[in-house]
């Protein structure tokens, strides 16, 4: 066989598997969203980190198990304050057009003070971090909350009432274990936002970890020959919830999409961009410096009427503000899935 030929092969062997991941789409702080920027693309500010591809880090030894995939520095850190409820939306596929794809695994939340650090210039491979959150299997051991993320749902934590003002980085992660039946299987998605928190706390973390670091592949949390066995029980990986653990967490309904999705822009709270996504969902591209991303180009000057650019297939007309949320129900028409995870976003939005 030539080389091309098992090129080709190879390529037909690994293509089902590249749409099936995703990436931290959304952050809300007690309401307020903030889109993040779509991988690799450099559409805007968000305090969220963008990472430059949809798919997993591999291996806990590798130094994008940090904050995901070449993640970047954010623009924004946005304020937040103890007994803040911060929400996390998790979409699949390189757009964020459908849902979470995967349901076996843990979702962990760990917060790292960015010390004297602006959490934008901060080096989160020296940071010092906590764990805030863990969730597994559900009550009965057979499914997992990360099949609400599947769903559509959001996670969501309330932190701690004591945590000191400053800046944090906050690092929601998502590990799929449906490969880790093999060591070195686990994908892990790392997302790391950036929080000012205010307010007068003085809690300090008791134990903290690195990451790389905290975790090893052969933990018998990241290893898991036997997750589809019945009775298997969840040993998560890493340090123990932090004296800083936060009040509460759970996965829960989708929370609003924001108004900017439709142009796949960070939708940071300024008016105007808002503005711009309501009026045309490209004409959010102009906000960055980057190039528009390809299907906004042809669109950038046109009218209401365009074509979102969300998947490159989309025909909605985002003629208001209705044109994210007509974006997302559109897309609810093939898949029963998006059907629950937007009429519960809709029931939720006020437009
Ligand atoms: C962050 O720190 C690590 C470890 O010291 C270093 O290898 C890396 O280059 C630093 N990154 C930046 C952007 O300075
Ligand atoms: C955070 O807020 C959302 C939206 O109001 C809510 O559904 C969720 O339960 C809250 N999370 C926690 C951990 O209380
Ligand atoms: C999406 O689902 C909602 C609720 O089930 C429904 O009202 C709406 O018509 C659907 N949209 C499309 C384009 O099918
Ligand atoms: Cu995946």
């Amino acid at each position: 066989m030539n080389r091309l030929s098992a090129l080709f092969i190879s390529f037909l062997a690994v293509a089902p598997y590249v749409s099936a991941h995703g990436f931290l789409g959304q952050i809300s702080v007690d309401g307020t969203p903030y889109r993040g920027n779509l991988p690799g693309k450099n559409q805007g500010s968000s305090p969220i980190r963008m990472v430059s591809d949809i798919s997993p880090v591999k291996g806990t030894g590798n130094p994008d198990i940090t904050c995901g995939l070449s993640a970047q520095p954010a623009a924004l850190t946005v304020p937040a304050n103890p007994g803040s409820n911060i929400t996390f939306q998790w979409e699949g596929g390189q757009d964020g057009g459908s849902d979470w794809p995967h349901n076996v695994g843990p979702l962990m939340t760990y917060m790292a003070s960015c010390g004297s650090t602006d959490c934008s210039n901060f080096n989160a491979s020296g940071a010092k971090w906590f764990k805030v959150a863990q969730s597994g299997q559900k009550p009965g051991g057979s499914t997992w909350y990360q099949a609400d993320i599947m769903q559509g749902d959001s996670y969501s934590v309330t932190l701690d009432q004591n945590l000191a003002p400053g800046g944090y980085l906050i690092r929601n992660e998502i590990i799929s274990l449906q490969l880790a039946t093999s060591q070195g299987g686990a994908e892990f998605y790392p997302a790391c936002a950036q929080l000012n928190i205010g307010g007068s706390g003085n809690g300090q973390p008791q134990s903290t970890v690195s990451f790389p670091g905290a975790y090893s592949d052969t933990d018998p949390g990241i290893f898991t020959p036997n997750v589809y066995n019945p009775g298997f029980v969840y040993q998560f990986p890493g340090p123990a919830l932090s004296n800083l653990q936060a009040v509460s967490f759970d996965t829960t309904p989708a929370v609003s999409i924001d108004a900017n999705f439709a142009s796949g822009v960070a939708a940071p709270s300024a008016a105007p961009s808002t503005a711009a996504a309501q009026s045309s969902a490209p004409a959010a591209a102009p906000s960055s410096a980057a190039p528009a991303p390809a299907p906004t180009s042809s669109a950038a000057a046109a009218p209401a009427s365009s074509a979102a650019p969300v998947s490159g297939s989309s025909t909605a007309s985002a003629s208001s503000a209705k044109g994210s949320c007509r974006v997302r129900a559109k897309a609810n028409a093939t898949n029963p899935d998006r059907r629950r995870h937007f009429s519960r976003a809709t029931r939720r939005t006020s437009h």
